[in-house]
């Protein structure tokens, strides 16, 4: 998601370099009015807006007049319509979206990541039982480890998805409330937050009921914040996993062979883990005898065809492969985080920051028969 926005960033420098002198000047702020598509749409007069407006008075004790005045100030962002239509996941084959995240340059900022906050990823390891190339390589994919957090204002993409992309508006509408719910409780102002073009904040990208049912104050100060403590992203990724069931005992994908088009039919029918491999295996999938012995008949998993840059390639998901995609509803994003926690902890070593006791993916059969050229 972030990907986008900043193609779009470098669009504009591009066209504003383009230009020279006092007409050229005056046609790149027309230029910078009609890309960046924001308006006042007089949110705070539309009757759709008021009614939801007098739900939030009646149910939470919202004061009117500040409520409306946030409507006021909220900006319809075209830019935010066209990104949410086009999310990297739909449009992008497994191959190029991999190759957005599993750079030489997003591990080698991974391994840096690590080794500078190796206290803190060994803390949350031990209270939440979660490795931590996984919090890494999800603080790694979500924004270049705190790099990228988004630059629309939260305001913004909440009440423009909410109240102009019918699709969704139920679930934004809900995240607005909850945001509503996380500025009072935090004591700051709507319009003092930036994130992505869905509303997701700070390292680990956290949406606004994401923050208040799962972020925690790992650093002790009092306050959670996802937006400048590393401790509390770290600390808060970790609790998420834990709170979603991580296991972190054993595979969390496979690599598989597929025999015939039997399989075929299995492919891709969801993401929760609802086959068991026995019934794979009888449909012709084949597993791996490295991954063999991690998975009886009995194991439940979920079978993925993608299109790898070498060819379609098939995984079984398993159960902790589900538990990643709730924090974000795709394979390929569960694959892509899998896989560069498993080039991290490669380049880590077996030992760092990780207690015996705790098991990443990257120490489990099937994770090896990958790194070996798949
Ligand atoms: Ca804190």
């Amino acid at each position: 998601m972030n990907a986008l926005a900043s193609d779009g960033r470098r669009r504009w420098r591009g066209r504003a370099a383009w230009r020279r002198g006092r007409a050229a000047w005056i046609s790149a702020a027309v230029l910078v009015a009609v890309y960046a598509g924001s308006s006042l749409a007089d949110y705070g007069k539309r009757t759709d807006v008021l009614g939801y407006v007098d739900e939030l008075v009646a149910q939470h004790g919202f004061d009117r007049a500040a409520l409306l005045s946030w409507f006021e100030a909220a900006e319809r962002q075209e830019r935010i319509l066209e990104a949410i239509a086009r999310p990297a996941e739909r449009v992008k084959s497994w191959g190029e979206y991999r190759a957005i995240f599993l750079t030489s340059r997003r591990i080698e900022q991974g391994v840096e990541f690590w080794r500078q906050h190796e206290s803190t990823l060994a803390r949350a390891t031990d209270e939440y039982r979660v490795a931590p190339e996984v919090v890494v390589a999800i603080l790694g994919v979500e924004t270049s480890y705190g790099r990228i957090t988004g630059s629309f204002r939260v305001l913004d993409a909440l009440v423009t998805l909410g109240f102009d992309y019918p699709p969704r508006a139920p679930f934004f509408r809900s995240e607005l409330t909850q945001f509503f719910l996380l500025t009072r409780e935090e004591d700051r102002s709507p319009l003092d937050f930036s994130g992505s073009y869905a509303g997701a904040m700070g390292y680990g990208q956290f949406i606004p009921s994401s923050y208040r049912a799962y972020a925690v104050d790992f650093d002790g100060d009092g306050r959670r914040d996802i937006w400048k403590s590393v401790d509390d992203a770290v600390g808060s990724v970790a609790n998420y996993f834990r709170r979603h069931g991580w296991r972190g005992d054993g595979p969390v994908a496979v690599p598989v062979a597929v025999e015939g088009d039997g399989a075929d039919i299995a492919a891709n029918e969801g993401l929760a883990p609802n086959y068991d491999v026995g019934e794979l295996r009888r449909l012709g999938v084949q597993v791996d005898a490295l991954a063999d012995d991690a998975l009886t008949d009995d194991t439940k998993a979920a079978l993925f065809r993608m299109e790898g840059s070498d060819g379609t390639e098939y995984w079984l998901g398993l159960h902790d492969f589900y538990v990643i995609t709730r924090y974000n509803r795709s394979a390929m994003y569960a694959l892509a985080v899998l896989q560069l926690s498993q080039e991290l902890r490669r380049r880590m070593g077996p030992e760092a920051s990780a207690p015996a006791a705790v098991r990443g993916p990257a120490d489990v059969p099937g994770a090896s028969a990958w790194a070996a050229g798949r």
